[in-house]
Formats: C-alpha cells, sequence, structure tokens
C-alpha cells in the first residue's frame, strides 16, 4: 500500500466536517455534492473487498428513484449480488472516518478481514445518467488506482447491467459475456425463441409504451430494441431528451403517486410501463374505457410470473419447489391470491433486496419481487441442470415446457432485479398465455391502500421486528398504530424508518381508498408525535 500516494490523494476527496452517512437499503444516497469522499473511499474499499474474494467487484453509481440532485454508490459483490452484510459495517466507517484518520481505519478494516495487501485487485465501474454521476465515478477511480487496482469503466449502464458483468467476470463468461451486447445478445434470443412459441397474437399485442423516467433505461432499451424487435416494438417516452431524472415520472412517481406518469400518450386498454432512475424497477398500468387508471405493481408481477412457472414445473413433472418473497409492502390481496389460488408459499422478509434475495435462494425456483417493481427469479443450479438436462430430451410436452423453463432462466436477470428483463419475461408470460393487460389485471383486486412520509429529527429512534411488521420502538408506537388499525376494515399499518431517504416511511391498507387514506394520515400523525416530528405537521387529504 502507498500510503504517501494515498494521503496525497484522500485530500482532493476532503469529508465534510460533520457530515455522518450509513450505508443503506442500496448502499449511500445523499445530495451529490457531498458524496466525493464517499466515492473515493468507496474505490478503495472495492480493492479490499476484490483482494480478499480474488474476484472482480463492481461499483455503481446512482440513485435509483431520488431526485435527480441526489446520487448514491453500491458495491457489486461476485456474484453480482448486493455487498456482503458485514461489509456494510466496514462501508460505513470507512466513509465516516475524519480524513486524519482514513489510513488507520483503512489497515483496520484490511487486518479484520485478512485481505492479503499483494493480492490483484480488479473493479469495474457504471453510473447513471445524472449531471453529477461522471465525476463522482472519476473520484471512485482515483480510490480504485491509489491502491494499486485496476479498474474497467463500463461508463453508462443500468444498475442491473453493472450486476451482470460482474456475474459474467467471475464466472469465466459462462453466465454470459461481459458487455452489453452480449447482454443484449443473452436476453433477446431467449425472448424471440421463448415468445416464437407464442400463437400470433396480432399487432397490437406486441406493442408497447414505456415511461424511461428520463434516465439510463432509455438510452439502454434503445440500444437493445433492434435485438428483440421480431417480438415486440417498445416506443419510449421520459427518454432523457427533455425532461428532468424522475420528476413526475418513472416507477416509483407511478407507484407511490397512483397515477400515470406525466410525457406518455396513454390510449384506453394500452399496455405501458414505467422504468425507475437506473432501470431495475418495473410497473406496468393502463387507462380502461372509462378513464380509469389501473397499476400492475410488482405483487401483480410475481403473481402472474409465479402462476406461469407452476403450470411449467406441473408439466415436466419434477419436484422443483417454488417459493415466492414478498416485503410487508405486499398488498394483502396478492399474499392471498398467491396461497389460495396459485398455492406457492409466501415469505416476507425486511425491505431492500438483498434480504429478499438471500430468502429466494433457498428454493429451486426463488420467485421474489417489492411490490414497488423491484425482482427477479432465481433458480437453483441444481434446478437448472434438471432442467437443461430434460430439454435435451426428444420433442414430447416435457421437454418443450422444459425449453420454456430454459429460456425463462436465461432471460432473468440471476443477479438482481432488472426492469428490461423482466419486462421481457411479461410480455412473453402475457403472449404465451394469450392474456390481456385488463384480464393480467383481473386475477385479483388489490385492497386500496397509500403510502406516506414523515419528517422526524432522527429516524433510527423507530425500530422494528417481525419483517418490519411491529414497531417495538418508541414506546407506545405500536399500540397506537394497534388502535388506529382496529377502526378500518380489512386494515392493516405498519411505519419503519427509510434506508435510502431522511424520512419515516407508513403504509396503509384497507377496505376503501377513503379508509386507506384517513388510516395512513392517522398513523402519520402518531409517528410526529412519538417519534419527534419535524416541520409541518403531517396533512390530511390527497
Ligand atoms: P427505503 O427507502 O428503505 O424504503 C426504498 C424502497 C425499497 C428498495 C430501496 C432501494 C419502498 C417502500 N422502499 O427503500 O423497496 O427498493 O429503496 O432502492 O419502496
Ligand atoms: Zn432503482
Amino acid at each position: 500500500m502507498d500510503l504517501d500516494a494515498l494521503t496525497k490523494h484522500s485530500a482532493f476527496h476532503a469529508k465534510p466536517d460533520g457530515l455522518i452517512l450509513q450505508y443503506g437499503t442500496a448502499g449511500f444516497r445523499t445530495k451529490a455534492e457531498h458524496l466525493d469522499h464517499v466515492m473515493f473511499r468507496m474505490g478503495l474499499l472495492a480493492v479490499l473487498r476484490s483482494k480478499q474474494t480474488k474476484s472482480t467487484i463492481g461499483v455503481m453509481v446512482t440513485a435509483s428513484h431520488n431526485p435527480e440532485e441526489d446520487n448514491g454508490v453500491k458495491l457489486v459483490d461476485p456474484l453480482g449480488e448486493m455487498l456482503a452484510p458485514s461489509w456494510e459495517e466496514h462501508a460505513t466507517c470507512l466513509a465516516n472516518a475524519e480524513d486524519q484518520n482514513l489510513q488507520s481505519v483503512l489497515m483496520d478494516i484490511s487486518e479484520k478481514v485478512a485481505v492479503n495487501l499483494h493480492q490483484d485487485a480488479f473493479v469495474v465501474i457504471g453510473r447513471d445518467t445524472r449531471p453529477s454521476s461522471e465525476k463522482l465515478s472519476q473520484s471512485v477511480i482515483d480510490g480504485v488506482t491509489v491502491l494499486g487496482g485496476q479498474v474497467h469503466d463500463y461508463g453508462l449502464l443500468t444498475t442491473p447491467q453493472l450486476h451482470y458483468m460482474v456475474y459474467c467476470r467471475n464466472t469465466s463468461g459462462q453466465y454470459g459475456e461481459a458487455t452489453t451486447e452480449g447482454y443484449y445478445e443473452k436476453l433477446s434470443k431467449a425472448f424471440v425463441e421463448l415468445t416464437g412459441q407464442a400463437f400470433c397474437s396480432g399487432d397490437d399485442h406486441r406493442k408497447l409504451k414505456v415511461d424511461c423516467a428520463n434516465g439510463i433505461g432509455a438510452l439502454k432499451l434503445g440500444e437493445m430494441k433492434p435485438y428483440f424487435s421480431q417480438g415486440l416494438s417498445v416506443q419510449l417516452f421520459n427518454d432523457g431528451s427533455g425532461g428532468k431524472l424522475n420528476y413526475f415520472c418513472g416507477a416509483d412517481f407511478v407507484k407511490t403517486h397512483q397515477k400515470p406518469p406525466q410525457g406518455i400518450e396513454m390510449k384506453s386498454s394500452e399496455r405501458c410501463c414505467s422504468f425507475d432512475g437506473d432501470a431495475d424497477r418495473i410497473v406496468y398500468y393502463y387507462q380502461d374505457v372509462d378513464g380509469h387508471f389501473h397499476l400492475l405493481d410488482g405483487d401483480k408481477i410475481a403473481t402472474l410470473i409465479s402462476s406461469f412457472l407452476k403450470e411449467l414445473v406441473l408439466e415436466i413433472g419434477e419436484s422443483l419447489n417454488i417459493g415466492v418473497v414478498q416485503t410487508a409492502y405486499a398488498n394483502g390481496s396478492s399474499t392471498r391470491y398467491l396461497e389460495e389460488v396459485v398455492k406457492v408459499p409466501v415469505y416476507c422478509t425486511k425491505t431492500g433486496v438483498k434480504h429478499l434475495h438471500h430468502k429466494a435462494q433457498e428454493f429451486d425456483i426463488g420467485v421474489y419481487f417489492e411490490a414497488n417493481g423491484h425482482g427477479t427469479v432465481l433458480f437453483s443450479k441444481a434446478a437448472e441442470t434438471k432442467i437443461k438436462q430434460l430439454a435435451k430430451e426428444l420433442e414430447d410436452k416435457k421437454s418443450k415446457a422444459a425449453k420454456m423453463l430454459e429460456n425463462v432462466i436465461d432471460l432473468f436477470n440471476q443477479a438482481t432485479g432488472d426492469a428490461i428483463s423482466d419486462m421481457l419475461v411479461i410480455e412473453a408470460v402475457l403472449a404465451l398465455k394469450g392474456l390481456t393487460i385488463q384480464q393480467w389485471d383481473a386475477l385479483y383486486m388489490d385492497l386500496p391502500n397509500r403510502q406516506l412520509k414523515v419528517k422526524v429529527a432522527d429516524r433510527q429512534v423507530i425500530s422494528t421486528t417481525d419483517a418490519e411488521r411491529q414497531a417495538v420502538k418508541p414506546p407506545g408506537l405500536q399500540e397506537a398504530i394497534n388502535d388506529l388499525v382496529k377502526k378500518y376494515k380489512l386494515s392493516r399499518a405498519f411505519v419503519r424508518p427509510s434506508g435510502t431517504e431522511d424520512v419515516v416511511r407508513v403504509y396503509a391498507e384497507a377496505d376503501s381508498q377513503e379508509s386507506a387514506d384517513s388510516l395512513a394520515y392517522e398513523v402519520s400523525l402518531a409517528v410526529f408525535q412519538l417519534a419527534g416530528g419535524v416541520g409541518e405537521r403531517p396533512q390530511s387529504g390527497f
């Protein structure tokens, strides 16, 4: 370790006084102007992680669905997964170390994790389209190089594409080729093969409008379009040419406001979808003939896909177990439908993909989706091998189903939730089953729900248990929520500190929109009063 170089370079990336950040649900996230030192330091940490795992590590510069002024950074582990939890602590320590202690904190971490400093390190970097991202990714590169690590800068990428690159590189290309072309070809080939089995269902069914949140998804889906054009024609909106990133558009806006994004023309019954700012989330929607807006969120996606997979598994007659993983934000109706109609076991984990991903790995086929549209399907190695064997057998119903499952394995990003790959799977399933978006929507009726945010002085005063469904602190809060919930029918509510924003999130569902809104409002007030609310008191009415 060249300590002089480290001292010299860290002086260019000084830490602002008094700034404390946490490695949260999706890495570090805050206003872009506060992140330069964090980027440099995550470059340093990526080198240590790469040396320790003797693998390529990824660093993604993005703040996903957050406003354009924000930015963020997260590390990607060898198999494309989120950084291991024990390393999140190291990340937090390193990001918050005072400049003069940087060296000693770095040495401390190296010792704790027993890094061989002579080992080579390789780090790949990607970034979203935020104006601040290019400079911030340069700071990451500075951090990597000062510790002697090698860098490959992919430049603009969706978050899932960077996960894919890391996975490819660490499996010697077995998973795919570690280039954007490799990604486009792998997914498109599987999609075209899979939809090739569908009865031709008229041109209209093959058209999809995509709101790209004025983000990186527009660029990458635009590049990819020609690869799958024989199976699907996509029309891009909010492609970044005019509007601002995530501003009145994108998956998060559509999901939380339960409204269509600006900048997209929707005709009745047309199938539309929205990506978020880094293209790892997707939600679908349409307007019915009466002009009513219908949202098909991550729960509806999980349901469509689980039913499809369950049918294929029955067809091939192998005892592959399917499990569905959700969070507390999953609509109560979806959980009931999955358990009672699709008849698959459903599990609830804490918010954050890493928790869902981890749980989903316990099954032969693990389907996981957050209600906000972030998710994928994981296949165990054993399941994959079995499916591939069956697919090679002579043409019969069984091998046909196995071939379809093989395509599905290739289509899903096995490393993380991916809007592009989820979109292609959904489009394929709709085509194969001959379903319109209305028919898909009609599988079950969502319980009306509302999500709100409350500002408090310190959101860590709230702590939760039972996959975040119960608040254990501050005292009295859970009791207050229980009393409020009792006032409404089919109701449920919970609160938790956000891992990506400085707010407490409130969720409520009930038998009518009015009740869900009013319950969410009353719970917000309880949070404001019992958990140290700041600023304006929560307001009723939406
Ligand atoms: P927080 O801010 O911790 O609620 C949000 C999402 C998560 C996840 C992360 C990462 C909700 C309620 N929360 O986390 O599901 O996607 O961002 O992007 O949607
Ligand atoms: Zn995202």
